[in-house]
C-alpha cells in the first residue's frame, strides 16, 4: 500500500528517491522551489538539464510533462522536473488537466526509475499562481486515484508543504476527501 503524506517543510532537505521540482519549460531554473533545488542541489542538476535542452527538449519541456535528471547534492536520488501551468480562469479546465498531468507524468517517471519514495510540492501554487486550495484538490485526487496504479510499487508519496498556510490547507483538503470517499 502505497502512503500518503503530508509534511510542512523544506523540499530540498527531503530524504526520498525522488524530489520534484516545479520548474518551467526552459528547465534552467529559475525562483521558488525551482531556485531553492538549483541551489542546494548544486550544478550538477543544471549540466543535466541543458543537456536534456540540447538533445531531447530542445524547445523545452511542455506544460504537463515530466523528466528527470540527478539530485546532486540534494539528499535525493533524483529529480524529476515538472512544469506546472501558469493559473488562468479563462482556460480553466485545459490548465487544471495540465496541472494533473503534471503529477501523473512525476509519477510515471519516478516509478520507471525505480523511486519508492517521493516528495511532491505544490506545483502551480506559488509564482504561477495557482489558487491553493484548488491546486490542494487538484494534487491530491490525482495522486489519490494513480497509486493503485502506475505508483503501485511506491512506499510513499509526500507532500512537503512551504509554510502553514499551504499545509493547513492541503491538510484540510486531504480530510475532506478521505469522509467524501472513494468515488468522489
Ligand atoms: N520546499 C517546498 N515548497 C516550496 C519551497 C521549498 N523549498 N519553496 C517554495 N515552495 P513555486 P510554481 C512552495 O513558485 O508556482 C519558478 O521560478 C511555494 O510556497 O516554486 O509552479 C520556476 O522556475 C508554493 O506553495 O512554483 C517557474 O518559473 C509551491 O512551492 C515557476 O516558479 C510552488 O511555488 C513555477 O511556479
Amino acid at each position: 500500500m502505497t502512503r500518503i503524506t503530508l509534511i510542512e517543510g523544506d523540499i530540498t532537505e527531503q530524504q526520498v528517491d525522488a524530489v520534484v521540482n516545479a520548474a518551467n519549460s526552459s528547465l534552467l531554473g529559475g525562483g521558488g522551489v525551482d531556485g531553492a533545488i538549483h541551489r542546494r542541489g548544486g550544478p550538477q542538476i543544471l549540466e543535466e538539464c541543458r543537456r536534456l535542452r540540447a538533445s531531447h527538449w530542445g524547445r523545452g519541456l511542455p506544460t504537463g510533462q515530466a523528466v528527470a535528471t540527478t539530485a546532486g547534492r540534494l539528499p535525493a536520488r533524483w529529480v524529476v522536473h515538472t512544469v506546472g501551468p501558469v493559473y488562468l480562469e479563462e482556460e480553466y479546465d485545459v490548465r487544471a488537466e495540465q496541472l494533473a498531468s503534471c503529477y501523473r507524468e512525476s509519477l510515471r517517471v519516478a516509478a520507471e526509475l525505480g523511486a519508492r519514495t517521493v516528495a511532491f510540492p505544490a506545483v502551480s501554487a506559488g509564482v504561477f499562481g495557482w489558487p491553493l486550495e484548488d491546486a490542494a484538490r487538484i494534487a491530491l485526487g490525482t495522486v489519490a486515484a494513480e497509486v493503485p496504479g502506475v505508483a503501485r510499487e511506491l512506499e510513499e508519496v509526500r507532500f512537503v508543504l512551504f509554510g502553514v498556510e499551504a499545509y493547513g490547507m492541503f491538510e484540510q483538503v486531504w480530510r475532506a476527501m478521505a469522509s467524501e470517499g472513494p468515488g468522489e
